[in-house]
């Protein structure tokens, strides 16, 4: 039999901008309520960023992820995934405020600096703010930094002193020899847990020769010491997700990564997406892991011992 299958939902992101959609998530309510309906459809873990309630953008400040962590917290056990990709915009510390506030089971954590390409958004959009198409721009000289020291910070500040286990983004093949070289290292612990990212402009493409070369890397590069988990930017989604379900792996869906349900068709709400893949899975003859069985699976130290864990009902 099968591990059930892990499904994470990437509730908002820092990509999209609001005038993308309508259906973006962007107050902490807006987020949380988004994020609970995700958990009942079959989420089980939630990848969390915060965005100005005002404005929309990225936000990194503490304060509105509590507000997020403790609103979810009071209704459902979901494992929170708290972003340190942040946006391209921030500084580390930035980045890192909130998860050192409240010290999450999981955290998100980018294994290579890269070119990530929003720009040719730029163009597509009649924008409602002002900051929407300067953020875009901006990614054509911005660098999404995430140095072996950033990522060493991370592992010991996160990792080792508060318990975080961690969501290792992986957008090349080259990122997972950063992973084997921090297992061996010791600063990684087995199992990890890594996120096969596809179709960011400048990291590897949406194809599935491509997730068949992640997984054959990472085989040959980590033997047994991981789990995966595929995300495709954009149309990709569902296609790519339902290929690394039958290659063994786990899947992340949610509007930070892609904004509609079908060609041409928004997404009117996260669990739309939830939902959708959900049926895949289970038509495929597996079923889902619940958050427990995920807290077990990846070596979490649950939530109780977080600490916003009190919120916990
Ligand atoms: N937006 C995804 C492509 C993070 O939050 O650390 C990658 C991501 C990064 O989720
Ligand atoms: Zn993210």
């Amino acid at each position: 039999m099968s591990s059930p299958v892990i499904l994470t939902c990437a509730v908002t992101g820092s990509i999209h901008t609001p005038s993308m959609s309508p259906y973006l998530p962007i107050t902490p309510d807006q987020i949380a309520e988004q994020a609970i309906e995700a958990a009942k459809a079959g989420a089980a873990i939630l990848h969390l960023h915060a965005r100005d309630p005002a404005t929309g953008a990225p936000s990194a400040d503490p304060a509105l992820f509590q507000d997020i962590v403790e609103r979810i917290r009071a209704r459902c056990d979901a494992v929170l995934n708290l972003s340190t990709g942040g946006s391209s915009r921030m500084t580390l510390d930035d980045r890192l405020a909130a998860a050192r506030l409240i010290e999450p089971e999981m955290c998100s954590l980018n294994m290579g600096s890269m070119n990530f390409g929003l720009f040719p958004l730029a163009d597509r959009y009649d924008w409602q703010h002002e900051w929407e198409r300067g953020f875009l721009e901006a990614t054509r000289s911005v660098i999404f930094r995430n140095s072996f020291e950033d990522i060493e910070t991370i592992l010991t500040d996160l990792g080792a002193r508060r318990g975080a286990r961690f969501e290792l983004e992986c957008y090349d093949v080259g990122h997972l020899q950063t992973v084997a070289f921090y297992l061996k290292q010791g600063l990684l612990k087995p199992p990890v847990f890594l996120q096969f990212v596809l179709g960011v402009l400048g990291g590897i493409d949406a194809a599935p020769e491509q997730l068949m070369h992640m997984k054959a890397s990472a085989d040959r590069l980590l033997g047994s010491d991981y789990q995966f988990s595929v995300l495709a930017a954009g149309r990709q989604q569902m296609p790519l997700g339902t290929m690394g379900v039958i290659l063994g792996g786990n899947v992340r869906v949610g509007l930070e990564d892609n904004l509609a349900i079908a060609r041409g068709e928004l997404a009117t709400s996260n669990a739309a997406q939830v939902r959708k893949m959900r049926r895949i899975i289970e038509e495929l003859g597996h079923r889902l892991a619940t958050p427990d069985e995920v807290r077990a699976r990846l070596g979490l130290k649950g939530t109780p011992s977080t600490a916003s864990g009190s919120a916990t009902p």
